[in-house]
């Protein structure tokens, strides 16, 4: 048997859906390569990879591409299942509450960071925030007519995971930290991370603070820097793994292994990554593509967040 390739990381820094991530990693206790990535493309060596699917993180396991904390979580329980992402049998509330939370709290919270931090954004990452990823101005002029209503919707939010947890349970589920612990825990480190030392984004919610604390405190695991070029072989070197979890002609809307087909981010950065449909289930859809130096490639995408046409 070949031994399974190495877990890469795409990430930068300051990018929270990666911290998610590596978290995860940590909680795992794994061992892992980070690729360190610019936080605006071009990114030449990885969007080679994705097909063109634009935002972090990316994961790269030989030649299959996660896209997606989505897709990146569950792919990551099937390689290494313990210790679980979803205790107390919580993975679909997980799943769908971690959709949920992301979707409804990333702009606000951007909202909010930008009140404090948004005169600080160089000029060339609010264009590209703008014309390649969200769609919307972020800086701090653009955002302020509607801080008030980006602060209600954080709280509100931070008002169910009180309730949560306020007969002291340590997460969300009880004793163990689930994939919804660091989903909500990402964005909220987005704040805590990158706002003025004398602004506390839990200041008013702390009841939260001993949960994030003990989030914070799982770490990263073990990375070890690998460069682009490194990534980028790693790939070329290996085939894609058999997917054996799911059916080929399992895609709910019909569409059968072998179809040319693209998908689509619904949200923002939408843009389509076209391949040939390898095995799908109503969680998950795999595609193949062929990049003339990185050779054969299966790119994995959840399918909460993303439009699946034929080509
Ligand atoms: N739904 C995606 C969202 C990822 C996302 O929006 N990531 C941000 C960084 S935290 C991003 O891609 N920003 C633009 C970029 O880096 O190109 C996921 O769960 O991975």
């Amino acid at each position: 048997m070949q031994p399974m390739p190495e877990i890469i990381l795409h990430h930068y820094g300051l990018s929270t859906f990666s911290e998610k991530v590596r978290v995860a990693l940590g909680l795992k206790g794994l061992a892992w390569r980070s690729v360190d990535i610019p936080a605006a493309p071009p990114r030449p060596l990885l969007a080679p990879l994705t097909g063109g699917y634009r935002r972090a993180p990316v994961l790269q396991v030989g030649a299959d591409i996660y896209c997606d904390t989505n897709i990146i979580l569950p792919a990551l329980e099937r390689l290494h299942p313990s210790p679980t992402f979803y205790p107390a049998g919580c993975e679909g509330v997980a799943r769908g509450l971690s959709f949920a939370w992301d979707r409804t709290m990333w702009i606000p919270s951007i909202g909010i960071l930008s009140h404090f931090i948004g005169d600080q954004f160089p000029a060339e990452f609010i264009k590209d925030r703008k014309e390649g990823y969200l769609g919307i101005d972020i800086s701090k002029a653009a955002m302020a007519p509607e801080l008030h209503l980006h602060r209600q919707r954080v709280a509100a939010q931070y008002g169910w995971l009180k309730s949560a947890l306020a007969d002291g349970r340590h997460f969300i589920f009880g004793d163990k930290p689930s994939a919804l612990d660091l989903t909500c825990y990402q964005t909220i480190c987005l704040l805590r991370k990158n706002c003025p030392v004398e602004v506390d984004a839990l200041a008013g919610h702390a009841e939260l603070v001993p949960w994030f604390d003990r989030i914070a405190a799982i770490g990263h695991g073990r990375p070890e820097p690998m460069s682009a070029e490194d990534a980028f072989a790693a790939a070329r070197d290996a085939t894609p793994a058999e997917v054996a979890h799911l059916q080929p002609d399992g895609d709910p809307g019909g569409l059968r292994a072998g179809s040319p087909v693209t998908v689509t981010p619904d949200d923002n950065a939408r843009v389509p990554v076209g391949g040939t449909l390898v095995a799908a289930s109503d969680n998950e859809i795999v595609i193949r593509r062929r990049d003339p130096q990185a050779g054969e490639l299966h790119i994995h995408f959840p399918r909460l967040g993303f439009d699946v046409v034929a080509a």
